[in-house]
């Protein structure tokens, strides 16, 4: 079994520590663990109160995930709550670090919660498609109320120990050392009557919120919002619901076992839990053993003043790194440091940034127009505009001031690494760290190595990445890496269906509806038209599927930025409004081409611009550009909006099956005259009924 528990008796205490590292889940050993030893309490004459707490820096990080796919061992769960609840003797949880899921849910087992400054709280199952199915939607609208619970449970949000205080989730913190405080409650206990009232008896909240149905109709519309496509929210909402309305708790902990079971079969807690664990995997890279040395950021510089090198820019202000911010005149400097400004200042008006902190960030913001001010920096960044010719020229720059062993990167999203990293006389520190805009917002970071990238190099930009708060994943150098070269793909087809008979609305809409953030002409408006338009003017290149946003080009729709692009735009507002004017755009590009226009179902939509991804993301593994087809799938999460609940594109692609998908790409050659020839790996995955997400490489 996995996981043991420490029996240790102090004073008159049995402490109880949960040992299963890192995080103490609780796994099939730490379960049955904490079923015997609390029975032994019971039975042990010298002992009076049971403390249960966790080894290292967590206390109980919820149930144990991976356990989740095989068969269970050791004592169910709900038999080890049932033994705390009905124990004779008095038991504190005294609370190290993370209580979360299973963890919180064992923690309001207990009597008491007292903790220490590092500890969190929070019920963040719906995060991996699940609801707290260990008596969390029961007994935390009891403790806290159900609007504070449904709030918990639906954000997954942490909660800290002085908020935790306030809601009454805890009873005290530690001021100072946590199990002695613990001991001192334990002491503290003896003078008071047991046993205690348990929160499953607890009515106040219950009979308040009764008169507040309101509260649900609000978690519901938010769900909407913020969850949309999602089922487990929904579920947990019924279940707080239950608890309110049936008076009777067992009944309540019926109606959560049938939801977390419902929630247990769906496909949605499946792929959310494949994001879950290869969100982590992405880190591990297989010829970069984790001992790998890392070197020294302390200080950054960021070229490039715009909106990406500011985004930037504030997440190294934000990680407390200091950073110098560099533009080539005064005034895309002065606007870059006004936008930053005026972002923090924003955060500090919601109330999401202290003052201290809001200057402290600014603070960390030097700025500059001389290169030679870049010399003590550990980490360079290039964020200028897509020109490799002036990325060369910058570069060029960098290695004459640049301290020897600063990492000189390139935020490209699409430019070749190598030929950048070839000017300098050190193209071992140069690499790719693709940020997204707005950077300072986006989760995602893609790091791209170059031929000569030193391992020491790419392992320090994977874990500055971490530092940033940034989700990082790996990817080899191709013109347009792992993410933007999968969009090409998308967006050729999103563009063709347009030729073909498609509005953006009914694209937009499909696929939006499939699960994606935001649909490909609404992004594409956000973008802006006119650089592509401009380029392509430029290079006296145009493909027939760039031939409607050449025309809206021409006739000043340049996208958000002017108010009019593939939508039209009111003022002050980004919420995209079909226009008759692009419809008969399109329809005279359309007729200009010789193409019939005819009607064409969400489904198709969805099929050939979902499935272009897919393809597109086989040949990246094929070409080991990526290591893992999971690494794709958490780009497109993190980057790109694709619905985390269907666990990313290839995931999709493998519950589509190689062999389906090879039959689809068939029709589709049918159906629209098109080349639709499936990737080598693809083919070779149907012969042999392999697997799209096992796929794994041993490098980049
Ligand atoms: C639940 O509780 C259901 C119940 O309501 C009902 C049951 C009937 N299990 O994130 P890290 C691994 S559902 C197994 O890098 P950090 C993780 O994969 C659960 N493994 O550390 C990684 O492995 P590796 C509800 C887990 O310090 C390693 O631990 N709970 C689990 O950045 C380190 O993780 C949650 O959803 C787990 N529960 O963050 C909490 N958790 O090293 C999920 C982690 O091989 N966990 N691992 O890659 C977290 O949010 C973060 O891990 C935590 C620490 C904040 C705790």
């Amino acid at each position: 079994m996995k996981g043991t528990v420490h029996y240790e008796v102090k004073k008159f205490c049995a402490i109880l520590t949960i040992d299963n590292p890192p995080v103490n889940p609780l796994s099939s050993g730490v379960r049955q663990g904490l079923f015997d030893l609390i029975e032994r309490a019971q039975q042990d004459e010298q002992i009076g109160t049971i403390i249960i707490t966790g080894a290292g820096n967590s206390f109980i990080a919820g149930a144990d995930i991976s356990e989740f796919s095989g068969k269970m061992e050791g004592a169910p769960l709900p038999a080890v709550l049932n033994r705390m609840e009905s124990s004779t003797k008095p038991i504190i949880a005294a609370i190290n670090g993370s209580a979360l899921g299973g963890g919180l849910e064992t923690a309001l087992c207990c009597d008491y919660r007292i903790c220490n400054q590092q500890a969190l709280f929070g019920l963040p199952e719906v995060k991996l498609g699940l609801l707290p199915g260990a008596g969390g939607t029961q007994r935390l609208p009891r403790l806290i109320g159900a609007e504070a619970a449904l709030d918990i449970m639906l954000s997954a949000r942490h909660v800290k120990p002085s908020e935790a205080l306030t809601l009454g989730i805890i009873d005290a913190v530690a001021e100072d050392d946590l199990m002695e405080a613990a001991f001192a409650f334990a002491e503290d206990l003896k003078n008071r009557e047991y046993p205690l009232r348990k929160i499953r008896d607890l009515s106040e909240h219950q009979q308040q919120d009764k008169n507040k149905p309101g509260i649900f109709d609000a978690a519901r519309r938010l769900a909407e919002k913020t969850a949309r496509g999602q089922r487990a929210p929904g579920w947990i909402i019924e279940c707080v619901e239950a608890a309110v309305n049936i008076d009777d708790f067992d009944k309540g902990i019926a109606k959560e076992a049938e939801n977390f079971f419902k929630c247990f079969k769906s496909s949605q807690r499946k792929a959310l839990i494949h994001v879950f664990f290869n969100e982590r995997n992405a880190a591990k890279i297989p010829d970069i053993p984790k001992e790998t040395p890392r070197r020294d950021i302390k200080k950054a510089a960021v070229i490039g003043a715009g909106t990406m090198g500011g985004g930037i820019a504030m997440c190294f202000a934000n990680a407390g790194i200091e950073v110098t911010l560099l533009d080539a005149d005064q005034e895309g400097l002065d606007k870059g440091l006004a936008k930053i400004q005026k972002n923090y200042e924003l955060s500090l008006a919601k109330g999401k940034l202290k003052q201290s902190s809001y200057e402290q960030r600014l603070s960390l913001i030097k700025s500059s127009l001389d290169y030679q001010e870049l010399a003590d920096a550990d980490v360079i960044i290039e964020a200028v505009f897509e020109n490799l010719a002036l990325k060369k020229k910058i570069f060029e720059q960098l290695d004459s001031v640049a301290k020897s062993g600063a990492i000189l990167a390139t935020n490209t999203s699409a430019l070749n690494i190598d030929e950048i990293a070839q000017v300098t006389s050190r193209p071992e520190d140069v690499i790719g760290m693709h940020f997204f805009s707005p950077a300072n917002v986006m989760p995602l970071l893609e790091v791209v190595r170059g031929a000569e990238t030193a391992k020491g190099v790419i392992a320090t930009a994977m874990s500055l990445g971490k530092k940033l708060k940034k989700v990082s994943v790996l990817a080899g150098n191709c013109p347009g890496f792992i993410g933007n070269r999968m969009l090409f793909k998308y967006m050729e087809q999103a563009s063709q269906l347009l030729l073909e008979g498609a509005l953006p609305q009914d694209i937009d809409g499909a696929l939006q509806e499939f699960g994606m953030a935001m649909g490909p002409f609404a992004m594409h408006d956000l973008v802006g038209l006119d650089l592509g338009w401009r380029e392509r003017k430029k290079s006296g290149q145009s493909r027939d599927i760039d031939k409607v946003a050449d025309a809206l080009c021409e006739a000043e729709r340049f996208g958000q930025k002017n108010g009019r692009g593939f939508y039209r735009y009111d003022e002050n507002s980004r919420q995209p409004i079909p226009d008759d004017i692009v419809t008969s755009t399109i329809e005279k590009v359309a007729s200009e081409l010789g193409i019939e226009r005819r009607s064409i179902s969400s489904d198709e939509i969805v099929q050939r611009c979902i499935y272009a991804l897919i393809n597109e993301g086989a040949k990246i593994l094929e070409e080991s550009i990526a290591i893992r087809s999971s690494d794709i799938d958490i780009i497109y999460i993190y980057g790109y909006g694709f619905p985390a609940y269907r666990g990313g594109p290839m995931f999709y692609g493998d519950k589509v099956g190689a062999k389906q998908l090879i039959e689809d790409f068939t029709a589709l050659e049918e159906q629209t005259g098109q080349t639709w020839e499936a990737a080598n790996l693809i083919k070779q995955l149907a012969e042999q009924d392999g697997s799209l997400t096992k796929w794994q490489r041993t490098s980049v």
